[in-house]
């Protein structure tokens, strides 16, 4: 089977490790599959303004998620590296699929209670935004950006797999009602890359309200967050997501930057301290994240080059975005 990739991230502060693990990663691994013959990876521009933001800072934001992209090996020779609101198909088509998405399938996301109470807890700039339209209709916007390009793999986190089974369904009512147009889209999952918030284990890593490890952070502000990660009870390193939810989430990373199984850690660190344990996780990760750095310093350096990249991508992108987006229009009898 052909596969069509599209995948992207909110430009709504810097990208942290769970951002790498539950997607970025498997983004790099399916550009060189065989069978892939598009990706599409975006900073999700229109979804980052649907929640508080300063448009004094935006566009640095923007570029940041981009260098990061790059930095962790998206290759624009092989991958279509887009803002979305460069590409005004998606508006378009967000709303040609609102007039056949019922509110009740938005109303029953978990997600939107989420971004609810993440605003609500965002001080008077989130009071303005806790009732508006786009926080419940954002899902139909991300249906948009994924049959656009008539995408059927998308790599991402589990958190997001609601919105996938969306997609299926607003494509499916298309196809049945206007005729064979979009495909089925499967998501793509990392095996255990959810990964939780250092300070309360039960929530994710997240970009607003957290501080989880960047991308960019420091060896020593890296070290620091995992010295005073939650840890739990007790004081064996083993793996309990119930009893230990700290030192299983600290497990996950370790195994996932590692590449050694979870048993393997386990056997490790037998006998050791969650100190012993927590300083060797900070040395895997500063020398993970140390070539990355690296490679984005020399990117951020070199702004022209970004900006060719983008100009290249989003013209390929519009291209294929006009031509599926007037199939929906020769369907729909526009
Ligand atoms: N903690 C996580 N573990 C694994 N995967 C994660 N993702 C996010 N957090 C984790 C995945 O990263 C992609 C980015 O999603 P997004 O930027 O659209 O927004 P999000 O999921 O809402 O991410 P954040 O970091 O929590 O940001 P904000 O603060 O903007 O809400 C998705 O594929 C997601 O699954």
């Amino acid at each position: 089977m052909t596969t069509r990739i599209f995948s992207g991230m909110r430009p709504s502060g810097k990208l942290h490790l769970g951002n790498y693990l539950g997607a970025i990663k498997n983004w790099i691994a399916l550009q060189d599959a065989p069978d892939t013959a598009q990706c599409v990876f975006a900073a999700v521009d229109l979804h980052a303004i649907t929640t508080p933001y300063d448009p004094a800072t935006f566009q640095q934001n923007v570029t940041n998620v981009l260098l990061d992209y790059l930095a962790a090996g998206v290759d624009p020779k092989k991958s279509l590296l887009i803002r979305q609101s460069r590409v005004p198909q998606h508006t378009e088509l967000m709303w040609l699929l609102s007039t056949i998405s019922p509110v009740g399938w938005l109303e029953r996301l978990p997600n939107w209670r989420e971004k609810v109470e993440q605003v609500q807890s965002m001080g008077d700039r989130g009071a303005s935004y806790q009732n508006n339209l786009s926080l419940l209709s954002y899902p139909v916007l991300m249906a948009a950006d994924i049959l656009l390009y008539k995408a059927n793999l998308v790599p991402i986190g589990d958190d997001q797999l609601p919105h996938i089974e969306l997609t299926n369904e607003v494509g499916a009512k298309f196809n049945h009602l206007f005729g064979d147009t979009f495909p089925n889209v499967k998501p793509f999952i990392a095996a255990g890359a959810r990964i939780m918030s250092l300070q309360d284990p039960t929530k994710k890593m997240s970009k607003t309200g957290d501080d989880g490890i960047a991308l960019t952070d420091t060896p020593d502000e890296v070290r620091g967050k995992i010295k005073r990660a939650t840890t739990d009870s007790g004081r064996e390193v083993t793996f309990d997501e119930t009893a230990k939810p700290g030192i299983s989430n600290l497990l996950t990373i370790f195994s996932t930057l590692s590449g050694k199984t979870v048993g393997e850690l386990e056997r490790d660190y037998a006998g050791k301290s969650y100190g012993d344990f927590k300083g060797d996780l900070a040395e895997v990760v500063v020398g993970f994240l140390a070539p990355f750095q690296q490679r984005r310093a020399e990117l951020a350096a070199d702004p022209a080059t970004l900006a060719r990249i983008l100009t290249e991508s989003e013209e390929k992108a519009r291209i294929i975005a006009s031509e599926n987006l007037a199939e929906v229009h020769r369907a729909m009898g526009l």
